[in-house]
């Protein structure tokens, strides 16, 4: 029997690649030198995508393949796939939930430690020799007993609030309504400007669609305020960058530490020379552990659907 056609969309690990080589027939779009070609060539046998959390897959691209069944997205974040236009189809939708939370809410609160602690600063201070001209470096800030705001209590927003809970801080948050599964002590806030407006850091944790886009904008970034931290491991699509911008410029948002931004690989210029902003390549999922179990979830979903088995962890 020939194995079912997939349209790989992103690049995968090499565990996965041959995985994927060895299940189906992949076509390789990322790296398709002439895509318009492949498609011609290929797309009326396309059954499934192959993608990921920042590639996702357009309506344009779904209407190209008449055949489509799936899309498969390595990673818990979908807003890039057109979900409508799947569904519309009749076309699945599988995700990664579950097996990032834990490095991400690890990541999110690591931010937070090295913004507030000076820790890329503290190692430039011993490597330049800082440390034994001048002496000590500035003084940073108290981290355990500070009040947190988590923006969006899903799995990964429970998981840092969560881990917050170790440094003794204050946690209340904002959804569209009161979680069942908060912990007690954990305060519901309605509205995001005044979650803000009480925290002294606020965790962009929530998952991004077309009503949350720039839902962090300046009202809520200037509400936490010139001593306050806005940390965002979601999208860069639910902050409004130029406004995040303009705040830390002008000192009305104390600093910020962003894993993800409005246009990834390419982060607008302007961040580079803002101070009190740390900066990471939107690795909040990148550990090898987890990567693997990624992709594994990710072909598991594509293994189901095409033995006829329910999917694993569907999104329509
Ligand atoms: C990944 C992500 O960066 O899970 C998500 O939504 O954005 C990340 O885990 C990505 O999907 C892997 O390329």
């Amino acid at each position: 029997m020939s194995k079912p056609a997939v349209l790989q969309v992103s690049r995968y690990p090499a565990w996965d690649q041959e995985r994927l080589d060895a299940a189906f027939t992949v076509h390789r779009w990322f790296e398709a030198a002439d895509q318009e070609a492949l498609l011609g060539a290929h797309g009326g046998a396309i059954r499934a995508i192959a993608t990921n959390g920042e590639l996702g897959a357009d309506a344009a691209l779904i209407g190209r393949l008449p055949a489509l069944e799936i899309i498969a997205v390595y990673g818990v974040g979908y807003d890039a796939v057109d979900v409508a236009a799947a569904s519309a189809r009749g076309v699945r939708v599988t995700n990664t939930p579950d097996v990032l939370t834990d490095d991400v809410a690890d990541l999110a609160v690591g931010m937070m430690l090295a913004a507030w602690r000076g820790i890329v600063l503290g190692d430039a201070w011993v490597r330049s020799g800082r440390w034994a001209a001048e002496g000590a470096m500035p003084l940073q800030r108290r981290v355990s007993g500070g009040r947190a705001g988590v923006f969006g209590l899903g799995r990964i927003g429970r998981a840092v609030a969560r881990r917050l809970g170790a440094f003794d801080m204050e946690v209340a948050y904002t959804s569209r309504s009161p979680k069942a599964d908060a912990e007690p002590a954990w305060a519901y806030v309605a509205d995001p400007v005044e979650l803000a407006r009480r925290s002294d850091v606020l965790f962009v944790t929530l998952q991004a669609t077309a009503a949350t886009r720039r839902i962090v904008g300046a009202e809520v970034i200037e509400a936490v305020g010139p001593d306050g931290l806005i940390v965002n491991v979601s999208r860069g699509a639910n902050v409004d960058e130029g406004a995040l911008i303009r705040a830390l410029q002008s000192g009305r948002l104390g600093g910020a530490a962003l894993d993800v931004f409005e246009n990834e690989p390419n982060v607008d210029p302007r961040l580079l020379d803002c101070p009190n902003l740390l900066l990471q390549p939107h690795q909040g999922s990148a550990t090898e552990a987890t990567r693997k179990a990624m992709g594994q979830l990710t072909f598991d979903n594509l293994a189901a659907h095409f033995a006829g088995r329910p999917l694993l962890t569907p999104v329509v």
